[in-house]
C-alpha cells in the first residue's frame, strides 16, 4: 500500500467502499490521517463497516468544517449527467474534491528521493480500448527483461494499493476517464494515448468532454515521453499539438496500427504485419506480428506498438521484446480463447463494452456465432451492423436485445434473453470451424455486476456444454 501522509492528523471523506474507496481509506489510515467513509448502498455501508472502517453519514453540514478533502470513487459522477449530492455539498463548503489518483501522483514517493541510485518511473496508459491490454504487456515486457514493474490503476488493482516503489522500478497505470478528468494531480514519466472513439458519453456531457477529459493527462501532465497513437483524428491532433512544443524530438513515439510512417521523428507502425520501428529516418527494428497467438487482430498490434514504443523508450532491445511479444499470456475477458469442443471455438470477448471493441473482435474471426448485447451504449450497434461480414449467426441477449435487432436489420438472429441459452444455442448450431464469440457490445449491468462476472457465466455455460449437459438444467 502507498501510504498517503499528505492529510495526515486531518479528516478525509471518501465516497464510494468499492475497491479504489477501501484503498483509499487503507492508505489514509495508514499516513494517519482519518477517513470518513459513505457509500449510498446499504449493504456496502454494511460491508465496510465490518471491514473496520469508519462510516458516517456525510449529510450534516457539521460534519464539513475540519473535512480537508472529499475523495470520490471513479464510478460516481462528479459533473455529468448530475454531480453527486455530496461533491455539492463539498462544493459548498470549499472541500477540495479529488480522487485516488490524484492523491497516488502527490504521494507515491515513500521514501526519501535523494536514495534512489535510479529513479523510479511512472507510466500512464490511456485510449478507449485496449487500455488494460497494453498496461498488462508493458508489464509482462519490461518483468520478462528482469525489470522490476508494478501494474495498477482502472485495469483492477486500486493505484493506492501498489507496494511502495523500490529503486528503479516502473509503475504501470492503467487510466480512464473518469480517473483522468477528476484528479487533482497528474504527473506521468510517459503517457500513452491509443485510440479514440465515443463511450461514457453521459459521463462527460457528450464527445467533446470525453476527448477533453482523456486529454488532460497530456495537456496538464508535463510527461517527458509522449506514445501517442494517430490512427484517430483526435491522436492526430494530440501528436500534431506535442510536436509543436517539443524542443527534443525522441519525446514523441507516434504509433499506427494501420499505415507505416515515415515523419522523420521515432515511430513505431506495423507494414504488413510487421512491426517496425523508425527513428530520424532509419529503420532500427523489425518483428513479425503475425505469428503471436495472444496478439491477434489490428487492435493488438496497435497495443503492442505502444508497449514496445515505451519498452524502447526504457532501453529494452528488440530481441527481448520479441521474446517478451511472444511469451504474452492475454488477459482474461479480451479475446480470451476459453474452449475447444468439435472444432468450435469458445471465446470470451465480455470487456468488449462498446460497439467499437467488439467491431475489433469481429474482424479477427471467421464464421462467427456472435452473442451480443447487455446494456447499450449511445447508438447501440449502428455504427457495426454494416460490417458483419465474419458473422454467421446472431444470438441477442440482455435489454439491449430490441434495439439491437432493428439495428440488425434482416439479418440471421434469434432472441436468446440469456448468456446461458445463447451457448447453448449456438453450441447446438454451430459447425467445425465456427468461433462462438461473446462480444457484447454493451455494458453487462443489466445482468450482471460487471463485465468480469459476465464473462465468468459465458465461461461457466461453455464448461457445461463441454461437459454435455446445457446450463439451464444444472
Ligand atoms: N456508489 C455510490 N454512489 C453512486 C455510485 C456508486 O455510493 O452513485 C458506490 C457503489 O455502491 C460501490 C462503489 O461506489 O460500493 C463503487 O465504486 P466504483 O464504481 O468507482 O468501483 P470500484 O470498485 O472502486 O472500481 C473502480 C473502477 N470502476 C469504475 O470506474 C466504474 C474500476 O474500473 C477499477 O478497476 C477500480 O476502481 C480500481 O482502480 C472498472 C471499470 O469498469 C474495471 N472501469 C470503466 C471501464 O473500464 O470502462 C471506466
Amino acid at each position: 500500500m502507498i501510504p498517503v501522509r499528505e492529510f495526515a492528523g486531518q479528516r478525509v471523506a471518501v465516497l464510494g467502499m468499492g475497491r479504489s474507496g477501501r484503498a483509499t481509506a487503507r492508505a489514509l489510515a495508514s499516513g494517519e490521517a482519518e477517513a470518513i467513509c459513505w457509500d449510498d448502498r446499504p449493504e456496502s455501508r454494511v460491508a465496510a463497516e465490518g471491514q473496520g472502517f469508519r462510516v458516517e453519514s456525510l449529510t450534516r453540514d457539521e460534519t464539513w468544517t475540519d473535512i480537508a478533502c472529499l475523495v470520490v470513487s471513479p464510478g460516481i459522477p462528479h459533473l455529468y449527467p448530475e454531480p453527486h449530492p455530496l461533491v455539492r455539498v463539498a462544493w459548498r463548503h470549499g472541500v477540495p474534491v479529488d480522487n485516488d489518483v490524484g492523491l497516488f501522483f502527490r504521494n507515491w514517493v515513500t521514501t526519501d528521493r535523494d536514495g534512489f541510485d535510479v529513479f523510479p518511473r511512472v507510466v500512464c496508459v490511456t485510449g478507449s480500448n485496449g487500455k488494460s491490454t497494453t498496461t498488462a504487456l508493458i508489464g509482462h515486457l519490461l518483468g520478462n527483461a528482469d525489470r522490476r514493474v508494478q501494474t495498477g490503476g482502472n485495469i483492477g488493482r486500486p493505484v493506492l494499493d501498489l507496494d511502495p516503489v523500490s529503486d528503479g522500478e516502473v509503475v504501470v497505470l492503467e487510466l480512464s476517464s473518469y480517473q483522468i478528468e477528476l484528479a487533482r494531480t497528474l504527473a506521468p514519466d510517459v503517457a500513452v494515448f491509443l485510440n479514440f472513439s465515443p463511450d461514457h458519453l453521459d459521463r462527460h456531457g457528450g464527445v467533446g468532454g470525453y476527448f477533453a477529459a482523456k486529454r488532460r493527462l497530456f495537456s496538464d501532465g508535463d510527461a517527458e515521453r509522449l506514445v501517442i497513437g494517430i490512427d484517430d483524428l483526435e491522436g492526430e491532433f494530440l501528436a500534431a499539438r506535442a510536436h509543436d512544443g517539443l524542443s527534443d524530438a525522441d519525446s514523441l513515439i507516434r504509433i499506427s496500427a494501420r499505415r507505416p510512417i515515415d515523419s522523420g521523428g521515432w515511430s513505431v507502425s506495423v507494414r504488413k504485419g510487421f512491426l517496425v520501428e523508425n527513428r530520424r529516418g532509419r529503420q532500427v527494428a523489425s518483428i513479425d506480428l503475425r505469428g503471436i497467438r495472444n496478439l491477434r487482430g489490428t487492435h493488438n498490434w496497435q497495443n503492442a506498438c505502444a508497449a514496445f514504443a515505451v519498452c524502447r523508450s526504457f532501453g529494452l532491445s528488440p530481441k527481448a521484446l520479441r521474446r517478451g511479444l511472444d511469451s504474452f499470456p492475454g488477459l482474461p475477458h479480451r479475446c480470451q480463447v476459453v474452449g475447444e469442443h468439435g472444432g468450435v471455438s469458445f471465446v470470451n470477448d465480455s470487456k468488449a463494452t462498446n460497439a467499437d471493441a467488439a467491431a475489433r473482435a469481429l474482424s479477427v474471426y471467421r464464421n462467427i456465432r456472435w452473442i451480443a448485447g447487455g446494456r447499450a451504449k449511445d447508438g447501440g450497434i449502428a455504427s457495426i451492423s454494416g460490417e458483419l461480414d465474419n458473422v454467421r449467426k446472431i444470438y441477442l441477449v440482455g435489454e439491449s436485445a430490441d434495439l439491437f435487432r432493428r439495428q440488425l436489420g434482416g439479418r440471421n438472429l434469434v432472441m436468446s434473453g440469456t448468456i446461458a441459452e445463447a451457448v447453448n444455442s449456438a453450441a447446438k448450431e454451430a459447425e467445425p470451424g465456427d468461433v462462438v464469440l461473446l462480444s457484447p457490445a454493451a455494458a453487462s449491468f443489466d445482468q450482471f455486476t460487471d463485465f468480469e462476472a459476465r464473462g465468468d457465466a459465458f465461461v461457466g455455460a461453455v464448461r457445461n456444454v463441454m461437459e454435455g449437459e446445457p446450463a439451464e438444467r444444472r
